[in-house]
């Protein structure tokens, strides 16, 4: 596919080689254009690309802190209102998944709540990267992590992963997806669908991380599409209440395949790997059972 060709992240930012969440950010901002602007949360994402006096952002830019995100989002889409461009300016607010998923989540159900206008993306690296691999709401089950740590006691994480996605979407709001930066074409798609959206719309980016993960940064593509291809990151999107799939994988492979490229799962017993596929195996299912029901719309609009 053709890509837009001007870049609105400037090379020579901080972020690490294979860096899955600044790679979103990069296409996440080609879909989006010139006339955006971006909150960012505190995280990798803002740390890299903003060590004092530079900048890597070549459009605007606002800090916030993990709380506040979508508050400061609503503050800017109620000013842009008053001032009669809203339509003329993509809005997005940008969170990891500490930020999004455990610590700015308040903030971000209040915006949607309150019926404001932007687009929120949490970049998911699956834990709280940028003070050292600490876990969060979404780092997946029996990952080690500094504060979920693999050994005796206990064997990585104990507990699931927070299926944010589904929690925002009954909320009622009118768009919900998943992207990865392994299938752009999808992943431009559905920021375009996102930004149409006449109320906070809600983008769950597959970001994988080169020193939390463990794995050489070649692999970070090859990970997001075995993340599709087992099942562990289903692409999907929530239209109006209505669940598709926008990609299925005619056959998924062992979830295996995935978690043994990554350091973060090497201590794994079969047994666990197997807990791994029936869990995986059991979302994956219920996403199946819903797709194409009404059930995100009658139930909760
Ligand atoms: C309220 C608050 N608690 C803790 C911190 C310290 N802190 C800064 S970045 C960060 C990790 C962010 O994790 P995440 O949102 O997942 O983004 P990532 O760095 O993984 O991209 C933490 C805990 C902070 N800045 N503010
Ligand atoms: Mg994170």
């Amino acid at each position: 596919m053709g890509l837009p060709r001007e870049e609105y992240i400037a090379s020579g930012h901080r972020a690490c080689a294979g860096c899955g969440e600044i790679l979103t950010i990069r296409h996440v901002l080609k879909a989006s254009g010139k006339n955006t602007i971006v909150v960012n949360a505190t995280g990798c994402a803002e740390v890299v690309t903003t060590p004092y006096p530079q900048t890597a952002w070549k459009i605007p830019w606002v800090h916030s802190a993990f709380e506040n995100i979508a508050a400061v989002a609503s503050g800017i889409d109620k000013g842009l209102e008053c001032r009669g461009i809203r339509d003329k300016i993509n809005l997005l607010a940008i969170g990891g998944d500490g930020a999004s998923f455990d610590i700015g989540f308040g903030s971000l159900s209040g915006a949607i709540e309150r019926g404001h206008k932007f687009t929120y993306i949490a970049t998911d690296n699956e834990a709280y990267m940028n003070t050292g691999i600490q876990r969060s709401g979404a780092t997946p089950l029996f990952a080690n992590t500094t504060t979920s740590p693999a050994g005796k006691k206990i064997h990585g994480k104990i507990e699931p992963k927070k299926p944010l996605p589904l929690i925002v979407a009954a909320h009622g709001v009118s768009y919900v997806a998943t992207i990865s930066i392994a299938d752009l074409p999808d992943l431009y798609a559905k920021v375009k669908k996102a930004l149409k959206a006449e109320v906070v719309s809600f983008l769950h980016a597959f970001c994988p991380c080169v020193p939390g993960w463990k794995y050489p940064s070649s692999k970070t593509i090859e990970i997001a599409k075995k993340a599709t291809a087992t099942g562990v990151f289903p692409l999907y999107e929530i239209e109006n209440g209505i669940l598709k799939f926008t990609r299925k994988p005619a056959k998924l492979e062992p979830v295996n395949n995935y978690l043994k490229m990554q350091g973060r799962f090497k201590h794994l017993s079969q047994s666990e790997i197997r807990q791994i596929q029936n869990y995986v195996k059991e979302r994956y299912n219920f996403l199946l059972s819903v797709e194409n029901s009404k059930c995100f719309d009658t139930l909760f609009k």
